[in-house]
């Protein structure tokens, strides 16, 4: 442990007894690769198993969904091969931090959808039928199948009963990874799921429901950080991130992602959104052709570790979705597996006490190794 931890604590903790602090400068800290840590803390919960939907629509099918329980299984698996360092369970934190960036009457939503839902008697997992798209109202109507609709922003994942406890579980699993850097450790892996980067303040989709790593982010300025940068490396573009923290200066939000001129979501991601009031140019996206590779990809990712470098934040989130690999079954990037340790070592020479978030990855057999190269190319020098 770093002498000066209690330093950084402080600063995070303004109740922790001790001289009152000012702000303080992250390179106090230990950093990644340093002798002390070559280990990296993981929070799992079993819970996740709660989540495990029957139908996805798919192609005009009700499929097996691609984001299945095995997915954490193999990443979990991985860890404890490679000894990656400890897991530990999440504690629960209640819905006030979720609250801070999502509509309490979407969250009541998600709370109370399936019971409505089964109550009139519809016999499959909850999907949406109809929209409030363009030229229509936006107003919650009280009817399930159309308040189910309202609170959308893509049809193809289903509610279905444990979704909730799941979704709870998932967030808990990321503030408590969350809880541990503010409290000192130089990184954590909150290998949660469902995942939560196309969640928006008042939408589920995209198979998330909630924005656990909008929530993290949030926790960390209340806690006493002046700016955070969330980096969004998942496939998909993280809308959700996006919209919550649009307008405001203290979240830089940088994505690498498949175009969405091809891409879902399809409305959202493109280069020119920059941001807008008093958060333009905190917004940065990479929108990338089909058929990416490293050499293109790994360009776009030290481009947005420049712009991260110079906003200067306090810490840094990754949303980390591994269906960037060439193998992912939605995707259409070509990174390889020893790709993502090499950018899991490009993270680490920002020097930044860094908060790891599960979001996608389908190439389930792989996604166990290509999860745990990020960290490893992250932990070892
Ligand atoms: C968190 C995350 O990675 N969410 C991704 C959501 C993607 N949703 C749309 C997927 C469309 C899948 N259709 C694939 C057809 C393959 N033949
Ligand atoms: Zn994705």
């Amino acid at each position: 442990m770093p002498s000066d931890l209690t330093i950084f604590y402080s600063f995070f903790q303004p109740e922790f007894p001790g001289p009152p602090v000012g702000r303080i400068r992250i390179s106090s800290v230990a950093t990644p690769g340093s002798k002390e840590d070559l280990s990296l803390l993981t929070v799992f919960s079993p819970d996740h198993s709660l989540r495990d939907a029957k139908t996805e629509l798919s192609g005009g099918e009700l499929v097996k969904p691609y984001e299945c329980p095995a997915r954490v299984e193999y990443v979990l698996e991985q860890i404890r091969l490679v000894g990656l360092g400890d897991v530990v369970p999440p504690n629960a934190y209640g819905l006030d931090p979720v609250l801070r960036v999502h509509d309490p009457q979407y969250i009541e939503f998600l709370r109370s959808c399936w019971s409505q839902w089964t109550a009139k008697g519809n016999k499959g997992e909850a999907i949406p039928s109809v929209l409030p798209s363009r030229g229509m109202r936006q107003r919650v109507p009280q009817n399930i199948n159309g308040k189910i609709g309202y609170y959308a922003m893509a049809v193809e994942t289903a509610i279905t009963d444990g979704t909730w406890p799941a979704v709870q579980a998932s967030s808990n699993v990321a503030l408590t990874a969350q809880a541990l850097i503010s409290q000192g450790e130089p990184a954590a892996f909150a290998l949660c799921r469902p995942p939560g980067h196309h969640a928006t303040r008042d939408q589920f989709g995209g198979y998330c429901f909630v924005n656990n790593i909008a929530v993290c982010a949030q926790a960390f300025l209340d806690q006493g950080a002046e700016r955070v940068a969330v980096l969004d490396v998942d496939f998909h573009h993280g809308n959700g991130t996006q919209s919550i923290f649009y307008e405001r200066p203290d979240v830089m939000f940088l994505s690498l992602h498949g175009d969405p001129l091809h891409s879902f979501p399809y409305f959202l991601g493109f280069a020119n959104e920059k941001g807008a009031g008093s958060g333009a140019g905190f917004n940065h996206n990479y929108p990338l052709a089909p058929g990416t590779a490293y050499d293109i990809w790994g360009d776009a990712l030290q481009d947005a570790c420049r712009k991260i470098e110079a906003f200067a934040p306090d810490v840094l989130a990754v949303s980390l979705g591994v269906d960037t690999f060439e193998g992912d079954p939605i995707s259409f990037f070509r990174l390889t597996g020893d790709d993502f340790k090499r950018y899991g070592t490009l993270l680490a020479s920002l020097k930044l006490p860094t908060l790891f978030v599960m979001e996608g990855g389908y190439a389930v057999k792989e996604i166990g190794v290509n999860t745990v190269n990020v960290l490893t190319g992250f932990s070892s020098k």
